[in-house]
């Protein structure tokens, strides 16, 4: 990483409650247009309190909101911005398109040369295509699995997030693979039946709900690692048994990597897990901040999606031209640099990771890290956090309070206890002395408080 990119000198953690009165301007006039002033809930800081800082810019590891406080950034706009922000080569990348219009409707080269990227570090991969959302991706993944197998029925898990198609926001019934209920208003019981949602890491209530519906499961949908309920990483051989009793009962195994790929591996979770699934989902990451998603696997499964095939699916900004140039110079960047950057994400996250578990543990407070390479949640409960229902005890005030006292000091973690926390190769030592400073302070205060 070049300096010029960091800022000259990182403020100490001393407390300067920092003013936020052009942002709550600016969430009062949000209110007249948005529900809640935003465009996607949890930005809207419901879980944390308080009024969200709206924001100007954001530099490297940097984000500035629209009153000049500046603070460490630890959601990468919810994983994309692994690089840091406003990358040289993707800004460019951007730049260079957007000149010769923003979209065509029509296909470009630039399609194929991302995918290119995107079957050499996912070889299970053999077609895939492009859409403008994770939910797009998870949503025609699943479409596509019922048409490959003529079944109805997807299971899902407890805790693990898909994007927002009607079945996936679906919560467990009342017993293990009893059929799912409506996560939200809106969400017909009728399609809510047909998703089963069971406990992660539970491969006794996968086995059961297998026997209790036999020949009418039509895929497993998982998180290979959570990241929505927090970070909860699989148990020992949870995926190769995802992977044996679907194939056993012939129902598609998808493997959700919206989150996860290319973060945890150049590969994502399929490699760091040897997973060879039959549909693989992608987002975040792969359009470099810019809207992407993909779906993809087995080309015999591939090929059965329109126009080739009878499964329906479109999209106007589809494989966008400004979108591919990002995810090109992303992953591109990514691949050349391979060596450099997962070792220096492992050892950046494992520092501020632990450095901030250890002042938690200075100051008395209870704390479960679950981590995986550069994502990871700080759990305010009692460990091991395995499940959902593990994570859902957690202390969501003190979490709440804790986001506050770091918001405060310049340190900007995802407002939600159930979320997890990301860093971009731009983050350095400097960034992770400044947060464990920072967290030692905040505990100080919850203490006090
Ligand atoms: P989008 O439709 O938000 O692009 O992707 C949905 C999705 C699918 N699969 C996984 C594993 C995901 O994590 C997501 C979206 N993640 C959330 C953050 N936890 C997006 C942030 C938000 O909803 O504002």
């Amino acid at each position: 990483m070049t300096a010029e990119r960091r800022p000259a000198k990182i403020r100490s953690a001393e407390i300067r409650a920092p003013k936020h009165a052009h942002s709550q301007a600016l969430h009062q006039r949000a209110e007249q247009f948005f529900p809640g002033g935003v465009n996607s809930p949890v930005r809207a800081f419901r879980a944390v309190g308080g009024s969200p800082p709206f924001i100007d810019r954001a530099q490297g590891a940097y984000l500035f909101d629209a009153d000049g406080n500046r603070y460490i950034d630890y959601f990468g706009s919810w994983g994309p911005m692994i690089l840091g922000h406003a990358f040289p080569p993707v800004v460019e990348a951007i730049e260079r398109a957007a000149r010769n219009s923003a979209s065509f409707g029509a296909s470009t080269s630039a399609e194929a040369d991302l995918a290119e990227h995107i079957v050499a570090c996912y070889p299970a991969i053999e077609k895939m295509r492009f859409v403008s959302s994770g939910t797009e991706a998870t949503m025609s993944a699943i479409r596509l699995a019922r048409a490959a197998t003529g079944r109805k029925l997807i299971v899902k898990f407890e805790g693990c997030y898909h994007g927002h198609a009607d079945g996936l926001l679906v919560k467990a019934g009342s017993g293990v693979a009893t059929f799912g209920i409506p996560g939200s208003a809106g969400v017909p019981k009728e399609i809510a039946r047909l998703t089963l949602a069971l406990p992660y890491n539970d491969l006794k209530a996968l086995k059961a709900a297998f026997a209790a519906h036999p020949k009418t499961i039509a895929a497993v949908i998982v998180e290979p690692i959570v990241g929505n309920a927090g970070c909860i990483p699989p148990a020992p051989g949870f995926l190769s048994a995802l992977r044996k009793i679907t194939a056993s009962h012939g129902a598609l195994f998808i493997v959700d990597e919206v989150m996860t790929g290319f973060r945890v591996a150049l590969g994502g979770a399929c490699r760091l897990y040897s997973l060879d699934p039959d549909l693989i989902t992608l987002g975040k990451i792969v359009g470099g901040g810019l809207p992407v998603g993909v779906f993809g696997g087995k080309r015999v499964f591939m090929d059965l999606v329109s126009p080739l095939g009878p499964v329906y699916q479109a999209g106007t900004l589809s494989g966008n031209p400004l979108a591919m140039a990002a995810g090109l110079a992303t992953i591109g960047y990514l691949q050349k640099h391979e060596r450099e950057v997962y070792p220096r994400l492992e050892a950046t996250s494992k520092a501020v990771a632990e450095g901030v578990a250890a002042e938690a543990a200075r100051a008395g407070i209870l704390l479960t890290t679950n981590r995986v390479g550069s994502m990871w949640t700080w759990f305010f409960t009692k460990g091991p956090v395995t499940n959902y229902t593990r994570a859902a005890r957690s202390d969501t005030k003190a979490f709440g309070r804790f986001h506050r006292a770091m918001l405060d000091r310049g340190i900007w973690l995802p407002p939600s206890q159930f979320e997890a926390a990301f860093i971009s190769t731009a983050h350095g030592d400097a960034e992770v002395k400044a947060t464990i400073a920072a967290a030692r302070a905040a505990f100080a205060s919850l203490r006090e408080n």
